[in-house]
């Protein structure tokens, strides 16, 4: 198999599914990262013979398309400039904040969204050459949302499916943009628009008529060529089955029993596993947890916050800000609560393999989801997945997509410290029945809907959509 042939699958996303790995004598590899995605992509793409447009992550302008694992991996080139402008500005300087309820300020920068334009064209132009007669292309995600109009225009024959992974702002926030407009044509490009959540497809649906002027009806989206966009809630999930299966392993039980070993054998180990980013709500939720502490609610003789925090996206300023914030929190807790041998806080910047995170979540009593916003969470169903024990308790922001589904988690409004305060305290001392009785019911919610039913529920409706010529059998419209 070649890796530039027609594909009759094609993945559109911002990055490829592989990092590049440099070995130390020069040669290079690359590794499989580590994410939900391609384990939801992956039996699609085989099935299909499909291929994986996206960026390899540096600045080499001559990587040719190649197959990895089996998998048709073919990379688009960014330069230095294209990814301060379009990746660290637009994208996460600009779209990230606005898109979470601006819990930070998005900055609007006029040769940013040039470079999101001329970038977003680069990958079209990739997927108008890679795609065969027909083909079905899934564009991933708020770096590529002018893709699907630019495809349709090269490409008509093509079935185009667009994801949205994060959230999708309300009207009042969304039409800041300066080229809002153009991004919801760049969106109504594709057959099917998809959410996290019903109420982003709302969103999406209501700016659509009012910014665009064009007729809808609930899902539903009617262009004035005929075509229809069908805008509708897909909740992502994980690899349910597998992380189980993991949890269970005798190596993974020995690593969670040796982790609580480490720790001291704390009554209660707590747990935050994030992204460095300022939507996860770690600089409240630390804060909170001190104040149990500071107040003798707790104590750190029977107790620990153990909190994972990745860095990420370390050029961008208000990530690097942040970064220190916490690292400054999270020293001052220490420094004033925690007793030798007893941090309050044990802090970890690394980024672990499968195995450690699910020993990690084996580990926890309580893990703590606060974001201020998120499209899913991930972390959330993952934790819940490892718990086939039935044992643990998750504490939950309501505004994460997760709260959806996991309705007996402790729900909590983020931004209500001493409401967050209370409901780590209820999870601590909660009876085994009560948690039981919880875990069990989200167990149950995250097993009926795994992430290879996310994606195959998303390709069929996709698959369903109407080419143009069956115009007649659109609904009527109403006035
Ligand atoms: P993220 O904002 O990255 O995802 P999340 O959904 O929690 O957030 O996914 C993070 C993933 O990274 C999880 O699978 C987690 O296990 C893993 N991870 C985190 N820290 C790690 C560490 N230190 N070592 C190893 N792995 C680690 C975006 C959106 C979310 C949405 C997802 C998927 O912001 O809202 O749920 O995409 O659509």
């Amino acid at each position: 198999m070649s890796a530039s042939h027609q594909a009759d699958l094609v993945i559109v996303a911002n990055r490829l599914p592989v990092d590049r790995v440099v070995n130390p004598d020069g040669s290079v590899d690359w590794r499989r990262s580590p994410g939900g995605l391609v384990t939801a992509i992956e039996p699609v793409m085989r099935a299909n013979d499909g291929a994986w447009i996206g960026w390899a992550g540096g600045t080499d302008t001559d990587l040719e398309p190649f197959v990895e694992d089996g998998l048709s991996l073919i990379p688009v080139a960014l330069s230095e400039k294209e990814i301060e402008e379009f990746y660290e500005g637009f994208s996460n300087g600009t779209l990230w904040p606005l898109y979470h309820d601006v819990v930070a300020k998005p900055e609007f920068h006029r040769e940013w969204w040039d470079s999101y334009v001329t970038v977003n064209r680069r990958f079209a132009e990739q997927a108008a050459e890679t795609a065969a007669d027909n083909a079905a292309v899934w564009v991933h995600d708020y770096q590529m949302q002018l893709v699907p109009a630019m495809l349709r225009e090269m490409r008509p024959d093509l079935r185009i499916g667009f994801f949205l992974h994060i959230p999708f702002p309300p009207a009042e926030l969304f039409q800041q943009l300066p080229w809002r407009r153009q991004l919801l044509e760049g969106l109504l490009g594709a057959d099917v628009v998809g959410f996290q959540r019903p109420g982003a497809a709302q969103n999406f649906v209501r700016l659509v008529r009012q910014r665009v002027g064009h007729k809808t009806h609930r899902d539903m989206v009617y262009l004035p060529d005929g075509r229809s966009v069908h805008a509708a809630a897909f909740p992502i999930s994980i690899d349910v089955q597998g992380l189980e299966e993991l949890a269970r392993s005798q190596p993974v039980q020995e690593r969670a029993a040796e982790i609580r070993e480490q720790l001291g054998n704390p009554q209660h180990v707590l747990l935050g596993v994030d992204r460095l980013d300022y939507t996860k709500g770690i600089h409240a939720r630390l804060r909170g947890y001190s104040e149990l502490l500071a107040e003798g609610k707790i104590s750190v003789e029977d107790a620990v916050f153990v909190q994972v925090a990745t860095p990420s996206r370390e050029r961008v300023d208000q990530y690097r800000r942040l970064r220190d914030d916490i690292d400054r929190l999270v020293g001052r807790i220490n420094g004033d609560l925690g007793r030798i041998g007893r941090p309050a806080i044990s802090y970890l910047h690394s980024s672990y393999p499968r195995e450690e995170m699910a020993a990690l979540y084996q580990a926890a009593d309580i893990m703590v989801v606060t974001p201020l916003r998120d499209g899913m969470n991930l972390v959330a169903k993952e934790y819940v997945a490892c718990r086939y024990d039935y044992d643990g308790a998750l504490v939950l922001s309501e505004f994460a997509g997760a709260a959806d589904e996991l309705r007996q988690a402790y729900l909590i409004n983020p931004y209500d410290i001493n409401g967050m305060k209370a409901s780590i305290l209820e999870a601590m001392k909660a009876s085994p029945k009560d948690r039981a009785k919880r875990m069990k019911a989200m167990r149950k919610t995250i097993s009926e809907h795994d992430v290879k039913d996310w994606a195959s529920g998303f390709l069929k409706v996709l698959s369903e959509t109407k080419p143009l010529h069956h115009k007649q059998l659109r609904p009527a419209r109403r006035t």
